[in-house]
Order: structure tokens, then sequence, then C-alpha cells
């Protein structure tokens, strides 16, 4: 039974418990712990809708638009992708791309905009993508070479864009472009392009090691009306940096989710396993690696919902404080899954054992939406400032 002791910090309200209650009741009844088969891209359909018809994804866009809260709670996120994390990792990247993948239309959109998407989103009706990464500008977000060229009232996009998460299966997609305005990040702008857009292909599928639908995405001659841009001209890198804020706080939660799982398994694990006359938790050494396991996940959540606390309470901007959170509950979880993995000995690593899985679910969080050493290099930046 997972930890939940962390509920009682002051950072939480009574309707953070309901929801995480509610949803651990959901999850343990809806979510399956068997693996989801050979078709992610309809593994991942599903659970979109699923995590839709029961109200999560309501928490990933504002109650004007269909949402749960009135303003995006990061509190909220955090215990949603924390919960799903610890049952299933698919299931939290279907939730996390639902805000990840609208939050550039809640920051920059207009009201037209929000209403033709958002509600959406929140009902599982729509599947979103944040397309910012390309082939030779992924950490440096203002080398981006997609550009965006006004015409009449349209612009035309040509570019590639790549490692986009629900590339394939997303019914929309918020593209980061050069408008020109400036060099560098000043003269980069946001868009909305529907799928099924002339000019708008899916390039590439990419298989990773714990599999869910991600493609590189090329832009030829993409024609999309005026309207479809997202903000001011020349505001899209902000709006990419406002919207990887929000949601960096939440990747961290899902690293913590899944060290949780690891840590519920290790136990259960080091009090059966019999070996030189014990069980495994008699020897200090395991118990060494369970405090460690412990300590780890509870410094991660503390920095977590610290990052979460300060943007829902105090309004403040939290660039460093979610930029520490996402650092450090990555890589601690990778190490605490780690750790579990080898308390199990062999079998951690046999093909669908749940820490295995974990294993190969943790390491891409260490480098989507900003590697380690990018948050390190935001960290620095504000500290000197
Ligand atoms: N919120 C609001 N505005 C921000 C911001 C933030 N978090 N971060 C930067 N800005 C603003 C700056 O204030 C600056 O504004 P002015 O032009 O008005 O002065 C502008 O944006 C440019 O900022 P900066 O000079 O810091 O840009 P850099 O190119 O140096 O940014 C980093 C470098 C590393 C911070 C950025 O490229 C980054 O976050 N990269 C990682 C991206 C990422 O996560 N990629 C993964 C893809 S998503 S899976």
């Amino acid at each position: 039974m997972a930890d939940k002791s962390y509920l009682d910090w002051p950072f939480f309200d009574d309707a953070h418990r309901a929801l995480e209650s509610d949803l651990e009741a959901w999850a343990s009844k809806n979510i399956s712990h068997a693996g989801h088969g050979a078709d992610t891209d309809a593994a991942c359909r599903a659970l979109v809708s699923a995590l839709g018809r029961a109200g999560w994804l309501k928490y990933c866009v504002s109650a004007a638009y269909g949402g749960a809260r009135e303003h995006i709670d990061s509190r909220s996120l955090c215990i949603l992708r924390e919960t799903l994390g610890r049952h299933d990792g698919l299931a939290d990247f279907s939730f996390a791309m639902q805000g990840l993948g609208s939050g550039a239309i809640s920051i920059a959109g207009n009201d037209a905009q929000k209403r033709r998407y958002l509600p959406r989103v929140a009902a599982g009706e729509a599947i979103a993508a944040f397309a910012l990464s390309e082939p030779d500008s992924g950490s440096d977000v203002a080398a981006m070479a997609t550009c965006a060229r006004p015409d009449g009232n349209e612009y035309v996009l040509d570019g590639e864009k790549t490692w986009i998460s629900n590339g394939g299966i997303a019914d929309f997609y918020c593209v980061f472009a050069r408008t020109g305005e400036a060099p560098g990040a000043r003269g980069i702008s946001a868009f909305v392009v529907d799928a099924g857009t002339p000019g708008l292909e899916i390039a590439k599928r990419i298989d990773v090691i714990a599999p869910h639908p991600l493609a590189t995405l090329a832009l030829r001659n993409c024609r999309i009306p005026a309207t479809q841009r997202l903000g001011e001209p020349a505001g899209g890198f902000k709006t990419a940096m406002q919207t990887l804020d929000i949601f960096r706080a939440s990747v961290a939660a899902a690293a913590i989710g899944f060290a949780r799982r690891a840590l519920d398994e290790a136990i259960t694990r080091a009090k059966s396993r019999r070996m030189f006359g014990q069980v495994l938790a008699d020897f200090q050494l395991t118990q060494a690696a369970i405090a460690d396991m412990a300590t780890d996940i509870d410094m991660s959540a503390l920095l977590t919902y610290r990052a979460a606390w300060l943007r829902d309470v105090k309004k403040a901007k939290t660039t460093r404080e979610t930029a520490m959170a996402k650092m450090v509950a990555t890589e601690t979880s990778q190490h605490v899954i780690d750790r579990a993995v080898q308390i199990f000995g062999g079998l951690g690593v046999v093909s669908g054992q749940p820490v295995e899985r974990l294993y190969r679910e943790i390491r891409s969080l260490r480098i989507y939406e900003g590697a380690t050493e990018v948050q390190k290099l935001i960290i620095a930046r504000e500290t000197l400032k």
C-alpha cells in the first residue's frame, strides 16, 4: 500500500485529498495492470476516452471551457499524474499529453480558439499534441528552423518537428514556428494545426523502450488560416516556456508515482523473499536501500508540491522551483526504480514484471520536457539573476 502521508502536508486542501481518493478508487477498478497489448495507438485512444468519460481530463483545462477548477491547478495535475503513474505509465502519458498538448491554447488562445478545442480535450473527444522540438533544436528551442510565412489571411508552414508525443493519433498539434520578427527566441509564434490539414504529414513513427505514440512530423507548404495563430506574433517562445513551467512539475509527479510503485513492489518482495534463513528485509543492506528509496521519494515530493503550491496559491513564477523538482524527481526516481530491480534479483529484469516496466518507463522522463542538463542551466540562471 503506497505511502499517502504526503497528503497531510500543508500544500493541499480537502478537495485535493478527495481527488486522490476518488482517483485511486477509479484507477484500481478501471486501469489494467496487465499491459496494453501491441496496439499502443488503440490503447492510448481508449485511455483518453476513458479518462475523459470519468472526468479526470477536466483538470487539464479551466472551468470556463469545461474544466474542473477555475484555473488549471498544478497540485491537482500533480496528484493525478502521481496516482496514474503509480498504476500505469500509459494512463499517465495519455492524461499528461492532453494537458501539455492543449497548454498553449489555455495560455495564449483567444476565446473562440479555447471554445473550439478545450471542451473536447476535457471530454477526451480530441487528442492533443505539443510540437516544439526539431531534429536540430530540442534543448535549444530558440534555434528552431520551422517557419510560418504570412500569406494574405493565411500562414504557410514548412519544416520538421520530431519527438512529438501523440504524433499520428492527435486531432490537433500546437506547433511553434519561426515568423521572423527577430532572430532567436523573439521571432517565434504558436499555431494550432488540425490533423488532416493538407501539408501536415506523419513522416516517421518512432519506437521507444516504453512504447507510446511518438512521431516525426513534416510540414510542407502547409496552409492554415491566420486565425489559427495563438496569441501575438513573436509570442510563441514565451508561450512554450510558460506551458513547460506548468507541466514540468507534473513530470516530476509522474516520476514520483513510478518510484512509489517501485518502493511498494520492493517492500512486498523484501518481506517475502527468504535467503540465508531470513527474509531480505532483515538484511541491513536491504534496509539501507529501502531507507534511501523512501527518503528520495519524500525529497522529490517536497520539491514538487512546493513548486505546485507556489504557482497555485502564491501565483508565483515557478521556473526555478519547477526545474528543481523535475531534475530531482526524475533523477532520484530512476535510482529508486533501479534499486527495486536489484531487490527483485533476476525476476526484476523479466519482461512484464512491474519493476522491469518501470525501469523502462522512467528513463525518458529525465530527457523530455527539458533534460536534466537544461534544468541545471535554468536553475543556475535563475539563481544568478
Ligand atoms: N516564462 C516566461 N518567459 C520566459 C521563460 C519562462 N519560463 N523563459 C524565458 N522566457 C523569456 C525571457 O524572459 C526572454 O524574454 P525577452 O525576449 O522579453 O527578454 C525570452 O523568453 C528568451 O529567453 P532566453 O533568452 O532565456 O532564451 P534562451 O534561448 O536562452 O532559453 C532555455 C534557453 C534553455 C531556457 C530554453 O531553450 C529551454 O527551456 N529549453 C528546453 C526546452 C525543452 O524543454 N525542450 C523539450 C521539448 S518539449 S518535450
